[in-house]
């Protein structure tokens, strides 16, 4: 199985600035690393890093991603957004959006869960990752990471993922035929750029109303848990800086800005 190639993607691409530069690996540690590194060191709005496979692959709160080689698509990109910090999570919101969009282009419908998987059949087919480089008040960069189950088979998941494997799926799993990971990856950074440019064309409330409607939890009751701490309640959307506000039991209305949402 061939490597994903950056240099393939690029050809496909028809964007100003994601994905102009890409750097791509046959294996790193995890691309988001390579990728805060690059724009710690000046890498302009818009680059790009792939890897095929990532021997540490980072979720969300310490968490592993799971990044076998040759099936999927692990990839993070470079933003420099001129927007307050405390607004950074708008761009995980622009970047859940396209992944899903993305999905939906090869006929799979999906839905995001807050704050950032994609999710089909139940089951997690993409997981995005922010990480921000704040300046003062305002951001200086921001690493938005990708991971995207893409050719990664029942048996491969069973093997590669152990306990995980239950709540995965993939691409190829969903549509039963094998997807062109160079065609993916260029039509997901081409989405990146389209739903980043409305973000700064149209504001924050145009991705937020965007975003509500493809959020599978909307008036669901949900738990919230986070650091050992949870509560039970309504998921009744999100403020105007990307955090979920949910309506406790007792009534009380509460926001989250890290922490798992699931439906019960
Ligand atoms: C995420 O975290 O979903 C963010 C994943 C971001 C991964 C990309 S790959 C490119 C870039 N470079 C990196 O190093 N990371 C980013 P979170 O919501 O914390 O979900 C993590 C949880 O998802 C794990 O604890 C597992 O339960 C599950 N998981 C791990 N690997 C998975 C996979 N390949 N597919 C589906 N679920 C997975």
């Amino acid at each position: 199985m061939s490597v994903l190639n950056g240099e393939l993607i690029k050809r496909l691409l028809n964007t100003e600035a994601l994905g102009r530069t890409i750097y791509s690996f046959t294996e790193v540690g995890s691309t988001n690393e390579v990728a805060f590194e690059l724009a710690r060191n000046g890498a302009p709005h818009g680059t790009v890093v792939i890897a095929d496979s990532q021997t540490r692959g980072k979720g969300r709160l310490d968490r592993k991603w799971i990044s076998p080689p040759g099936v999927n698509l692990y990839m993070s990109a470079v933003f420099r957004p001129e927007i307050p910090a405390r607004e950074a999570p708008i761009i995980t919101l622009v970047s859940s959006i396209a992944v899903l969009e993305a999905v939906k282009a090869e006929g799979v419908e999906g839905v995001i869960k807050w704050p950032n998987d994609v999710i089909v059949d139940g089951k997690k087919v993409a997981g995005v990752l922010m990480e921000m480089q704040p300046s003062g008040d305002k951001v200086d960069f921001i690493v938005m990471g990708i991971g995207v189950n893409i050719n990664m088979t029942r048996q491969m998941m069973e093997a590669e993922m152990k306990e995980v494997a239950k709540i995965a799926t993939s691409l190829k799993e969903v549509t039963g035929r094998d997807i062109d990971r160079v065609k993916f990856s260029a039509g997901l950074i081409n989405l990146l750029e389209l739903w980043y440019k409305r973000f700064l064309k149209e504001g924050k409330n145009a991705i937020i109303r965007e975003w509500m409607e493809r959020w599978g939890a909307k008036n669901r009751r949900v738990e919230v848990s986070f650091n050992g701490r949870g509560f039970t309640g309504v998921a009744i959307g999100v403020d105007e800086n990307g955090y979920l506000i949910v309506r406790k039991d007792d009534g009380t209305v509460e926001k989250v800005i890290a922490g798992d949402v699931n439906l019960i």
